[in-house]
């Protein structure tokens, strides 16, 4: 719903956005408003804003007309705003426990307001803390099944489900994923923002044609194959958890794309927090990973097999088929995750706040190579359990080099 829709766009401060709170009526006459911009993210202004008098509180997402990360020479859609909350709400009819509720947009001053999460953290924050949310990869294996099998072919009917290809058409942010993720850490592109001392792998990498090729097959799925609402850019920053709840938020890079890229994404940020651990640390992410592939995999061939029109459902194989195709392409997009992460525009802080460097340039290089071989190899890598082993041979690999 437009709210209020005669306003022109402008950004808002602290103060202003309690002004808007105030005329959208959000909060009861008596509230004693207190706001705090919290954003943390590349490309958007956080507000929440609190009643001091009885507690509750909203958050109101603004969208800036540029990325926050880059400055006013990287200008970005305001668009983006709304299909951010299109998503949220799309997702919401299908897994509502897992995702903010959105209670306004406008779409002129590119706001969503939602439900306050400030009681849970964000997920990327507290697994570099050494927290392990009990929940995450349950939750998160339901929210992939849940939103991918229902926005797909399989469970809608082909007008409704192309209608929705076009409703969620979002070629700016693609656009970014495109070049961030799919192109520019394998050239020597400006984008690009790598540690010197990772010069030989980055160059390997810009020189391992056989990389290229299916970092390029990767690149092509992305663009060509509108197989389910992705929420776009599912990292652990994109995740609000407690010990008991999980909320998905942020989906503005949504669009209609291949089901495996929401999966590869989760998976590789579960992998780098798994290189920058050790021992029983380790264990808990290996769970986090096997749990998030079974749980998506278990109830997505459940609903599958429900299918009110897919034809073919019953005929053996194709089933199989199906999810052998999803697990391998998330294997391929969770390696250019992992690389991109690494090496291109875009870092996590999971690596880059490590403050020893030649441990921090160890994990670093284990990335690029785990991303390497899951790129490289993940046809050949028939299990989630492969991919756990995988992970100890390149750590071990790497241990026994420095
Ligand atoms: C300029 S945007 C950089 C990255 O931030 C977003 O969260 C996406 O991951 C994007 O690739
Ligand atoms: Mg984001």
């Amino acid at each position: 719903m437009a709210v209020v829709a005669t306003k022109q766009y402008q950004l808002l401060t602290p103060e202003s956005a309690i002004s808007l709170a105030s005329e959208l009526s959000l909060f009861p006459n008596t509230a004693k408003l207190t706001c705090e911009e919290i954003g943390d993210g590349n490309l958007n202004y956080v507000f929440l804003i609190t009643d001091q008098t009885s507690g509750s509180g909203v958050i109101i997402k603004q969208a800036l007309p540029y990325a926050k990360v880059i400055g006013e020479s990287w200008p970005l859609t305001l668009k983006r705003a709304k299909i951010e909350a299109s998503a949220l709400k799309k997702h919401g009819e299908y897994a509502a426990d897992l995702v903010p509720k959105v209670y306004e947009t406008d779409e002129n001053l590119a706001i969503t307001v939602m439900e306050d999460l400030s009681h849970l953290t964000i997920v990327r924050e507290g697994l570099i803390k050494g927290e392990s949310y009990p929940k995450l990869s349950t939750d998160i294996g339901n929210y992939l099944a849940l939103t991918l099998y229902h926005t797909s072919d399989f469970a809608l009917h082909p007008f409704e489900k192309k209608a929705l290809v076009i409703e969620f058409s979002n070629p700016e942010l693609c656009k970014i994923t495109e070049d961030l993720i799919f192109t520019d850490p394998f050239f020597d592109h400006e984008t690009n923002d790598f540690e010197p001392a990772l010069q030989v792998e980055v160059e390997a990498i810009w020189n391992n044609k056989l990389l290229k090729l299916e970092v390029a097959k990767l690149k092509r799925s992305f663009l060509t194959e509108a197989e389910a609402l992705l929420h776009g850019d599912l990292h652990t920053g994109s995740v609000f958890a407690s010990e008991v709840e999980t909320k998905v938020i942020d989906p503005e890079f949504a669009f209609y794309g291949p089901i495996g890229f929401d999966i590869g994404l989760f998976l590789a940020n579960l992998i780098v927090q798994s290189i920058t651990r050790e021992g029983k640390q380790r264990d808990v992410i290996h769970g986090h990973i096997r749990n998030t592939w079974t749980t998506f995999s278990t109830k997505f061939a459940g609903f599958l097999e429900q299918s009110e029109f897919d034809s073919f459902k019953d005929i053996e194989g194709y089933n199989a088929f199906l999810l052998e195709k999803i697990f391998h392409d998330s294997l391929g997009f969770a390696g250019c995750e992992l690389i991109r992460r690494t090496i291109g525009l875009a870092h996590v802080k999971d690596l880059d706040n490590i403050e020893n460097e030649k441990k921090r340039i160890l994990l670093k290089k284990q990335t690029l190579k785990t991303g390497e071989r899951l790129i490289v190899s993940r046809q050949e890598i028939d299990s989630i359990d492969a991919v756990i082993e995988l992970l100890g041979e390149i750590i071990y690999e790497y241990s026994i080099i420095d």
